[in-house]
């Protein structure tokens, strides 16, 4: 049973809910039977019918907290599973865009066509209208998202989606380590949509998945392509790979990993597969099957944005973690801040007890540099170093000497 669905139990002849009462909450009936009935403005009762084990009372307080439509009583003992509106509306919000237009939309009709029917039979007055407010918050943002999605399939498959690499320096010895790709899309009306909007998108349509294989083949030739144009400057340089939730929910991943290097010199270790803690805990037991197949194969993982996420401690040494990516937050306030400070610097001892590399993003300033330099860090990424690059100005900083002035 799902935690945050609460048990209730109630005794044959309890009232389970009245009519007019507000309600926030949905019953699954597990064990027993209901009666469900009106009682008309002379007192009399009129029964709709009865319910049993599988079926859902109470359904339309999920959608708002309007008044209960008819009254609910236990003929059998019962025990219920409870739905709360706040539990459906984050499971709606997580859902598809269709899915949770029509639901929202039939939910919203039903009521009204019940409450239509019991107004103009008992008061004769007019209907109402449908709670327009509702329907058209819910189907402006759908269109907009499902707009969205059939757009990003066009852009996907007619090319407007490319890469940016980011250089990671390695701190210590002052030489180009790898690059992070980051995905962007020149959309033909609206210009550059920035990632964090459009990858959900290809979450929730499951475009991420024609697009994981994609990623991973530019990563490799980005990887080769820095190989072959400095090989003096660089030693086998990696590239950081943004992987998804919808990436552990498939098989595919490792098959794709190997993929990408198929015919090349590049190693496994090249490829930097880099999840998030919250993707780590979405689904953890799954997730560390496929992320300790990709390290047998050695394939390399990185924790992105870390310290922002939920996560206990633990699960740090469950899983096969080779670095830690601090996320730029701690950054961005280590210098005046002894908190942040004391972060960076447990982040990093806890990197190197346990033999996993660190590196630090948003790195924009040289004393922001010299202080992870001081501290042990091995790696930095940042607008200090460089902002995201194409291939060819990725190529060029990789011919050139680092040097921190
Ligand atoms: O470049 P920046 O603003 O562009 O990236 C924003 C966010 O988008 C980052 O947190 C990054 O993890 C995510 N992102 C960028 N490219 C990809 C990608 O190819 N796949 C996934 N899943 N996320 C990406
Ligand atoms: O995947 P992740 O969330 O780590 O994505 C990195 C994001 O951080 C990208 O959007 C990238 O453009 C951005 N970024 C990288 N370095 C800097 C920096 O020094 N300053 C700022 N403001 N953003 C940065
Ligand atoms: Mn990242």
């Amino acid at each position: 049973m799902n935690k945050n669905n609460i048990l209730k139990t109630y005794k044959a002849g309890d009232i389970i809910m009245s009519q007019g009462d507000h309600g926030d909450y949905a019953y699954i009936i597990e064990e027993g039977r209901v009666e469900i009935y009106i009682e008309k403005e002379d007192g009399e009762k009129q029964v709709f019918g009865t319910r049993g084990p599988g079926s859902m009372i109470g359904e339309m307080a999920l959608i708002d907290s309007g008044p209960r439509t008819a009254s609910i009583r236990a003929i059998k003992d019962c025990k219920f599973l409870i739905i709360t509106q706040d539990d459906f509306t984050r499971r709606l919000n997580e859902s598809d865009p269709i899915v949770r237009m029509t639901t929202e939309v039939i939910l919203t009709r039903y009521r009204d066509t019940l409450s239509r029917a019991l107004i103009n039979k008992d008061r004769k007055q007019s209907a109402p209208t449908e709670s327009v407010e509702l329907q058209s918050a819910a189907s402006s943002n759908a269109i907009e998202q499902v707009k969205m999605a059939n757009e990003l399939k066009e852009g996907f498959e007619k090319g407007q989606l490319f890469f940016q690499f980011q250089p990671i320096v390695d701190i210590q010895n002052n030489r180009l380590a790898g690059f992070e790709s980051l995905m962007r899309w020149n959309h033909p009306e609206r210009g550059f949509i920035r990632p964090d909007i459009f990858i959900p998108v290809a979450e929730q349509t499951g475009l991420i998945h024609e697009m994981t294989p994609w990623l991973l083949s530019e990563g490799a030739k980005a990887i080769e392509a820095v190989q072959k144009a400095a090989p003096d400057m660089v030693d086998k340089p990696f590239a950081s790979i943004n992987l998804s939730s919808n990436n552990f929910q498939k098989a595919a991943l490792l098959k794709e990993a190997k993929k990408c290097i198929k015919n090349t010199d590049i190693k496994p270790e090249q490829i930097h597969l880099e999840i998030t803690e919250r993707v780590l805990m979405s689904n953890p037991e799954k997730t560390r099957l496929i992320l300790e197949e990709l390290e047998q194969d050695n394939f390399h993982i990185s924790i992105d944005d870390f310290g922002t996420g939920y996560s206990s401690l633990s699960y740090l040494h469950n899983f096969p973690i080779h670095t830690l990516k601090i996320d730029r937050s701690f950054v961005l306030e280590m210098m005046e801040n002894e908190k942040s400070m004391a972060l960076i610097k447990s982040m990093i001892a806890l990197g190197n007890n346990m033999n996993m590399s660190i590196i630090a993003e948003g790195i924009e300033h040289k004393q922001e540099v010299i202080a992870f330099k001081e501290l042990g860090c091995d790696m930095i990424q940042g607008y200090y170093f460089s902002r995201p690059l194409n291939l060819d100005d990725l190529i060029e900083y990789a011919k050139k000497p680092i040097i921190v002035d």
